[in-house]
């Protein structure tokens, strides 16, 4: 990814002047459009890119961001406009003085106007009408192809961390029962689990969670709209409910928060018999033998709790597993659960899936081939769930009617400081350029953002040191830097790894492996030896991981993690004693206090 300051550059230039257009000056298509400009009266600024040492990055981030490499490159009040031809064109349709025409003062029926009611536009939508605001948040979801829909909140509380924890949390239990034996627990030989009693308790508590959100709307004061909305411009949404209802208003600012959907490969079969993470925390049966598609973390997550349960589970890799996580931690994570059951097809993708009886579950065959092999394989299970990734919701909310630019590789939104290249629209949460696809992310971008444009606040939101977990059976956590990335930033020679491998104690007794749990940390020897990631492999990384994230925030040094006395007996503990480093290749198993 380009360097942030080249993207702010950019964006910063087409906010801040009505009329911007990047240029060069050995350019006659240029110069011809920046006369037009001045026959017009029309004031415009000017940014010559052959003049400026980075003139080649930002061509090169205005195609990413509008399609367009050559110049000029003309914007009108942030609206992508062209070059010298689109430009001409425009002023002989009028369109260029429709655009400089100013926005109207007044007649809003809103300040701000939310486009989904996710973590992040939930909490904006909430913090704005705090400060006084009129404020609307628009929440509709579409159904799967499955026919499977849900309630307000978002990815989070209706189809991801919330399900997915607490059917993780499940999977744990069953472990915790294998070891209560030898805590003397006399637990009988065959438990089973079930899972419309999951199911039904995951929902319940979904359901409870839905209902507070609108009961927090209302006390706040803020209109909750269940319908699906669509710019007509830049401050007109118009809404479309179930029923067909259809409501137009005016808001002054507009935050976009309409979150990800799961992608779909291009394969026979995929919408009629495979079903998503979108349906599977509501699923009406057990879901049987399983095949998750895909090797990112909803991916293995899921695995790793259907495993857990008790069910057949593969897991098909297209090459490896947790892309853009450490790759080293991501190795362990797989060589565990296969380990612990869960089965993997490596360097395969699904080619079409049928129906061979139906029922709930269903009996499903995929045929699959390697790679780097033409030969067809197949595969019987009861589910398919892809997991290949996620799809921004920005192609479809008329955003081609407000100029709002978007990447076209990945349709996500690029922003300063969260702000669109259309002054007065906003973009936060997973469909943001450049942000953490993260619950706490988007709340905390949300919150700030309308401190920011209704407090006092200036804060922006930090994007640095982000901490998040996996959810697999055994949970990684990880701050910072993977190594991979810390030896790209700054070289192999300043960077200094801190590894150990540790067995909790509950491991001890419950005679589990012992091999599994690992952590380490990555310092950059030319700042001090600042650590700059943090990972770790073992039981409840999620919560140990989160207080290290503050001594990250703080700027630790190994020293001040060899300084802190540890609490014994813990698995994070190991973090205060660690002195093996990599490239000293010394034994790192922990033999006890
Ligand atoms: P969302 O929460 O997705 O909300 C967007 C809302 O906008 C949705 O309700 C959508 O229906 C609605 N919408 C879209 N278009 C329109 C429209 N045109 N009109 C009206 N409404 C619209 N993050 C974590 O931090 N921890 C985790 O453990 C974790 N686990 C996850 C597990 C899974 C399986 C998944 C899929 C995600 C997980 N995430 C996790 C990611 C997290 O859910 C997202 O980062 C977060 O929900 C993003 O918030 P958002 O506000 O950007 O969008
Ligand atoms: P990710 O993180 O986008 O990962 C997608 C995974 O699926 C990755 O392992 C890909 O393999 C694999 N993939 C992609 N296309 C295919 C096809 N056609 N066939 C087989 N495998 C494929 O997706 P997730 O769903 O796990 O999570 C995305 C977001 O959800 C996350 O950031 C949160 O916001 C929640 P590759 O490595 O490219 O070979």
């Amino acid at each position: 990814m380009p360097p942030v300051s080249v993207r702010e550059t950019v964006l910063n230039n087409i906010q801040s002047n009505d009329v911007m257009v990047f240029s060069k000056t050995t350019c006659p298509f240029c110069n011809q459009v920046k006369e037009l400009f001045k026959q017009e009266g029309i004031v415009y600024k000017s940014l010559e890119l052959d003049k400026l040492d980075n003139g080649l990055q930002i061509q090169d981030m205005l195609f990413e961001m509008s399609g367009q490499k050559t110049v000029p490159n003309v914007f009108i009040r942030g609206s992508h406009v062209g070059g010298c031809d689109s430009t001409i064109q425009a002023h002989t349709d009028g369109r260029l003085r429709q655009l400089l025409s100013p926005p109207p003062a007044e007649g809003y029926d809103y300040d701000l106007v939310v486009i989904g009611g996710g973590s992040g536009g939930l909490a904006a939508s909430k913090e704005a009408a705090k400060l006084g605001k009129r404020v609307a948040v628009c929440d509709f979801v579409k159904a799967t192809p499955k026919g499977t829909t849900w309630g307000l909140g978002g990815t989070c509380v209706n189809v991801g961390c919330i399900p997915k924890k607490l059917m993780h949390q499940a999977a744990l239990l069953g472990e915790a029962l294998k070891d209560s034996k030898n805590y003397g627990w006399e637990t009988p030989e065959k438990v089973q689990h079930n899972w419309d009693t999951l199911k039904n308790a995951v929902q319940d508590h979904i359901g409870s969670l839905n209902w507070n959100y609108r009961v927090q709307l209302r006390d706040k004061s803020v209109t909750y709209i269940n319908g699906y909305a669509e710019f007509t411009d830049r401050h007109t949404i118009k809404t479309v409910n179930k029923r067909n209802k259809v409501q137009t208003f005016k808001a002054e600012k507009i935050l976009l928060a309409t979150g990800m959907r799961p992608r779909y490969p291009d394969i026979p079969g995929v919408k009629e018999f495979a079903i998503t993470s979108d349906d599977l925390f509501s699923l009406s049966y057990c879901p049987g033998k399983t095949l998750t598609i895909g090797a990112s973390y909803v991916s293995l997550e899921c695995a790793g709790f259907l495993t857990g349960m008790g069910l057949d589970v593969t897991v098909m890799v297209r090459s490896i597993l947790l892309r853009g996580f450490d790759q080293q931690m991501a190795d362990m994570i797989g060589t565990y659960m296969e380990k612990h059951g869960t089965h993997f097809l490596r360097k395969c993708v699904p080619t079409r899936i049928e129906q061979i009886e139906e029922g709930t579950p269903p009996l499903l065959r995929v045929y699959y081939k390697k790679t780097d092999d033409p030969q067809e394989f197949s595969i019987d299970v009861n589910t398919v769930l892809m997991a290949i990734g996620r799809d921004a919701c920005t192609s479809e909310i008329g955003l081609e009617k407000t100029g709002v630019l978007t990447n076209p590789k990945n349709g996500k939104i690029p922003v300063v400081n969260e702000q669109t290249n259309v002054p007065n629209i906003y973009a936060i949460g997973d469909i943001m350029e450049g942000g953490h696809e993260l619950t706490p992310v988007a709340i905390e971008a949300g919150k700030l953002l309308s401190r920011r444009l209704y407090g006092d606040s200036s804060r922006q939101c930090d994007y640095i040191n982000v901490p998040t977990t996996v959810f697999t059976p055994l949970e990684y956590g990880a701050i910072g830097y993977s190594e991979e990335d810390a030896t790209d930033t700054f070289g192999e020679d300043n960077i200094e790894v801190y590894h150990a491998y540790f067995q909790p104690l509950e491991y001890t007794v419950a005679h589990r492996d012992e091999a599994g749990c690992y952590g380490k940390i990555i310092c950059n020897k030319a700042d001090g030896d600042r650590v700059v990631g943090f990972h770790i492999l073992g039981p409840n990384a999620g919560e140990i991981t989160q207080g290290y994230a503050v001594a990250m925030k703080c700027g630790a040094t190994k020293e001040h993690f060899d300084t802190t006395i540890g609490i014994h007996p813990t698995c994070s503990e190991v973090f205060t004693t660690m002195d093996v480093t990599k490239a000293s290749g010394l034994d790192v198993t922990t033999t006890g206090c």
